[in-house]
């Protein structure tokens, strides 16, 4: 294993003691890419809470594979970023970038699927339905943004248990579980977890709101999902995830 390296030297000027990201690599005969993620609010150097970003950390660490992170604050993103492709992606992370090729790639769903190429195995392709969880992004951001008590908040919170409710009977179903990928980590892991995590954290800070308990199959896959080295490597933790949705919140 080797410990992969942090640019974030390229934006922050951080001197190589302060790097402060590890992400698990393994030596192979391939390209180094950098991932540009987002940093953490009101702390540059330390990996910000993109659930996007979370979900390209998680297939690094499941296929091992080399990479070097480059944080971006995002009160002062670098001009090549804020440039529409092939130079930049309108100032969205993640992107991934190929120093030899100069491959600039936005996003996730591009990346990941590159990397399923790229690196076939461990094979995290996935079988769980594609619609299973879709809306939950914008049903989470829909209750959080709503005014408190108002119709629109009630009908997103709705929208958002919903989807809740289908995960957790997709996991109960005899031979499911723990996670959506069985014992391992998969495509549908990558990109469900972190938002979910994103939705329990914000919504239990900022709304007093909790998941409804009779959702056990899903508490399980959260607790286990979080038990896997893949999940602690690449962990910014829930302080990262209120700072960023405060940011977002005082624009709003
Ligand atoms: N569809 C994109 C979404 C990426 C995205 O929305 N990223 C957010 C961070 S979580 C972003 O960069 N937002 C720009 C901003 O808030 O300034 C993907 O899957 O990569």
């Amino acid at each position: 294993m080797l410990r992969a390296q942090v640019r974030t030297a390229t934006i922050n000027r951080v001197p190589a003691s302060r790097r402060p990201l590890t992400i698990m690599a393994q030596a192979q005969k391939a390209p180094i890419y950098d991932l540009v993620l987002k940093a953490k609010a009101g702390e540059p150097f330390k990996l910000g809470d993109c659930p996007f970003c979370h979900r390209v950390l998680l297939t690094a660490a499941v296929k091992k594979f080399p990479v070097q992170a480059t944080l971006v604050d995002f009160r002062n993103k670098p001009e090549w970023l804020l440039q529409p492709p092939p130079v930049g992606s309108g100032g969205k992370v993640p992107v991934l970038r190929e120093p030899v090729s100069g491959l600039v790639m936005p996003d996730s769903d591009v990346i990941v699927e590159h990397l399923e190429k790229l690196y076939p195995e461990p094979s995290m392709r996935s079988d769980t339905p594609a619609d299973l969880g879709s809306k939950l992004f914008p049903a989470f951001r829909g209750f959080l943004f709503a005014a408190a008590g108002s119709e629109e908040e009630a009908a997103k919170r709705g929208e958002l248990e919903g989807e809740l409710r289908a995960l957790d009977a997709h996991l109960a179903q005899p031979g499911k579980g723990p996670l959506l990928g069985g014992a391992h980590i998969s495509q549908s892991d990558a990109a469900i977890a972190p938002k979910l995590y994103h939705a329990k954290t914000a919504l239990a800070h900022f709304k007093h709101y909790s998941f409804p308990s009779d959702l056990k199959a899903l508490q399980k896959y959260m607790d286990a999902i979080a038990a896997t080295p893949e999940w602690k490597a690449t962990d910014y933790g829930t302080d990262a995830i209120i700072a960023g949705w405060t940011a977002h919140l005082a624009h709003h």
